[in-house]
């Protein structure tokens, strides 16, 4: 049985990985942690630990404590919020990444850390992004993915530590929002069709982008790291794809259930230019070959689940 401890646990995937992964491999052997300490209650049913991801010394201390054999790298600062503040981002992203991988060499336990369609950039093939291809970003998040990409193949080559990790799509959940992120609109879409019934969208129409349902992100998250090591080409940043979208469509598909739903549109130019950067849609090719990768939900079921789960957590 594994002994897993997930750094960043209150953010947007954590808060679904750690009970997720604690059905799978028991309550006790799943450490949830964060510099927060306003979790959530379900975070606090397992081990809970305090850990700031700059702060090397609790952080090996926790891992020794638990006898850790695996950790989940969920710490980050989102792209729009990191173009705020480019310096935060780098020493957050970086800093928490370089700490745990020199954990990982001393220490000797495997490491998750999730890249992004953030990490590519203008001159990155648009329409099915190949694994392995141009990556030039232009948002200090980028900067950050690929940066992370690239010390986790390296500290895999060079000292033979068990890195992996998905190239993530904007992420789609009901249960904790997240923050500071250019997909963020399509969560918050489904909150306002339930609420107001119309929504302004912070991105132009025709803006498409590679999105993911939050139980495929969690599956990906798992299923890389049960993955036979033998059989992985590629180790770290695996495009890992579901569905493609620009608003319109993911309104037109509201308005199935909600028909007087409207979309107004109020541009946010920062995110636009982000967007415009990033895939219309990953080609996962490598992921489905070298580790059964394959997506679950597409528009469609997530958008009725979205709205049956939102409409009872919202009571409406
Ligand atoms: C963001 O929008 O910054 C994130 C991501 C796609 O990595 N959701």
């Amino acid at each position: 049985m594994k002994n897993i401890l997930v750094m960043g646990a209150a953010g947007q995937i954590g808060s679904e990985l750690v009970p997720a992964m604690r059905k799978i491999y028991g309550n006790s052997n799943v450490i949830a942690s964060d510099i927060r300490t306003d979790v959530s209650e379900v975070l606090k049913e397992g081990p809970f630990e305090i850990v700031d991801c700059l702060d090397i010394t609790k952080i090996k201390d926790v891992i020794a404590k638990y006898k850790i054999d695996t950790v989940y790298n969920l710490v980050a600062l989102l792209s729009a919020v990191g173009e705020q503040n480019p310096q935060l981002s780098w020493k957050i992203n970086i800093g928490g990444l370089m700490n745990l991988l020199e954990l990982a060499h001393e220490l000797k336990f495997a490491l998750f850390t999730p890249s992004s369609i953030g990490a590519f950039g203008l001159s990155t093939p648009h329409d099915n992004t190949p694994q392995d291809t141009i990556q030039r970003p232009n948002s200090m998040y980028g900067v950050t993915k690929v940066s992370g990409e690239l010390l986790c193949d390296y500290y895999h080559q060079k000292y033979g530590i068990d890195t992996r990790g998905v190239r993530y799509p904007g992420i789609i959940s009901n249960v904790t929002p997240p923050g500071g992120g250019t997909t963020d609109y399509a969560v918050d879409i489904y909150y306002k069709a339930i609420q107001e019934k119309k929504f302004t969208c912070n991105l132009k129409p025709g803006t498409y982008l590679d999105m993911m349902y939050m139980p495929d992100c969690i599956r990906a998250g798992i299923e890389i790291m049960e993955a036979d090591p033998s059989k992985l080409i590629h180790r770290n940043a695996f495009n890992v794809a579901a569905m493609s979208f620009e608003p319109e469509m993911i309104a037109a598909e509201i308005r199935k259930y909600i028909p007087e739903f409207v979309i107004n549109y109020d541009i946010d130019e920062v995110r636009q230019a982000i967007a415009e950067s990033w895939p219309n849609k990953m080609d996962d090719t490598c992921a489905h070959e070298e580790w059964g990768w394959k997506h679950e939900y597409d528009l469609p079921e997530m958008t009725e689940d979205m709205l049956n789960v939102l409409q009872e957590k919202l009571k409406i």
